[in-house]
């Protein structure tokens, strides 16, 4: 199967240049296509190493006391080839319930992990599938997770995983999963084509493969965009983000690096703005922008997914 066809929107940076990203420039993924799961029926089953198990529907979900999480939501990219440069992001505001909550209500055991799993089922890469499921460490789910029920205040449409979606702030977003219909609280974690096979990868200081959570550092120049034509004196702007905080912004024209005003990143994992003004003489240029986290991390100037975002542009016209 091609991986491509399950993408169905990828917006460019220029419809990114809001701090809140509108519902319909978030993009949208689904390996087996968009489900469709009628919220009348529908039930979360909260189950596994529990002392009671759940099963709740949506008014009972809707009763129970919840947040309002701004949070990026960023693919990993084709699962199929890893290291692929890859730009599909957005800043959006989830509400719903903390996960803790759930666990506390089904009195959940000090297990290691938390396996959500969505309604959609098919065939991905060759492999039949009776569920999309992945799997997060128990503690991080207690700590941060939500099953939310709406996007920037909306409730969840079909594209983004109605009527309930696991959210992990500050991981990728194949974690977040779309259309979930149950919780599992295991001492294990699941064999599964997207939580052992694809999204994986190796991390430096450690040749095991590692499943795709922590975002990586990253920023994106939202303006001016590709092949515009700017006047002298222009404001190169856009957004950094990660897993942790961004700790600095560099942005370069025609390879000269200088450092952006940046915001902090404050109480959630949300995408900080950075700008800079810079001369533009007439002719072409080349613009890139380039992130440091807290823990040091920087963005690579290329092969990697998280590469140095580069625009060019007409100056001085
Ligand atoms: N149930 C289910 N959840 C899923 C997926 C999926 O195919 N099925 N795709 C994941 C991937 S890879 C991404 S990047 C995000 C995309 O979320 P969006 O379509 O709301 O932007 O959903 C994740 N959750
Ligand atoms: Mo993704």
């Amino acid at each position: 199967m091609d991986p491509a066809s399950t993408i169905k929107r990828i917006p460019g940076p220029e419809r990114l240049t809001a701090r809140v990203t509108d519902v319909d420039d978030v993009y949208v993924i689904g390996h087996f296509g968009i489900a469709h799961v009628d919220p009348g029926t529908w039930r979360l089953r909260v189950d596994g190493d529990v002392a009671t198990p759940l099963e709740l529907d949506l008014d009972a979900l809707r009763a129970m006391p919840s947040v309002d999480v701004p949070a990026v939501l960023e693919c990993f990219g084709n699962p199929l080839v890893p290291g692929e440069f890859v730009r599909r992001a957005a800043n959006v505001v989830w509400h719903g319930v903390p996960v803790a909550a759930l666990l506390e209500a089904a009195g959940a055991a000090p297990a290691a992990a938390l396996w959500a799993t969505g309604s959609d089922a098919g065939v991905f890469a060759d492999v039949a599938c009776t569920e999309y499921r992945k799997d997060v460490p128990l503690a991080v789910a207690r700590e941060r997770a939500i099953v939310a029920l709406s996007m920037n205040g909306a409730p969840l449409t079909d594209e983004h995983g109605g009527p309930a979606r696991f959210v992990v702030p500050g991981y990728f977003g194949t974690n977040n999963v779309k259309w979930l219909r149950e919780l599992t609280v295991a001492d294990r974690r699941p064999e599964h084509l997207f939580t052992t096979r694809l999204y994986q990868r190796v991390l430096p200081g450690d040749p095991r493969p590692q499943p795709v959570r922590d975002l990586d550092v990253t920023s994106v120049i939202t303006s001016p965009v590709e092949g515009a034509r700017t006047g002298l004196d222009v404001e190169v702007a856009g957004w950094a983000w990660g897993a942790f905080p961004v700790a600095s912004v560099e942005v370069a024209v025609d390879g000269r690096w200088a450092s952006a005003a940046l915001e902090p990143r404050g109480e959630h994992r949300t995408w900080q703005r950075f700008a800079l003004d810079v001369a533009l003489p007439p002719g072409g240029h080349v613009l890139a922008a380039r992130a440091t986290d807290v823990e040091g991390r920087v963005q690579p100037a290329d092969a990697a997914r998280n590469a140095v975002h580069e625009v060019g542009v007409l100056g001085g016209s």
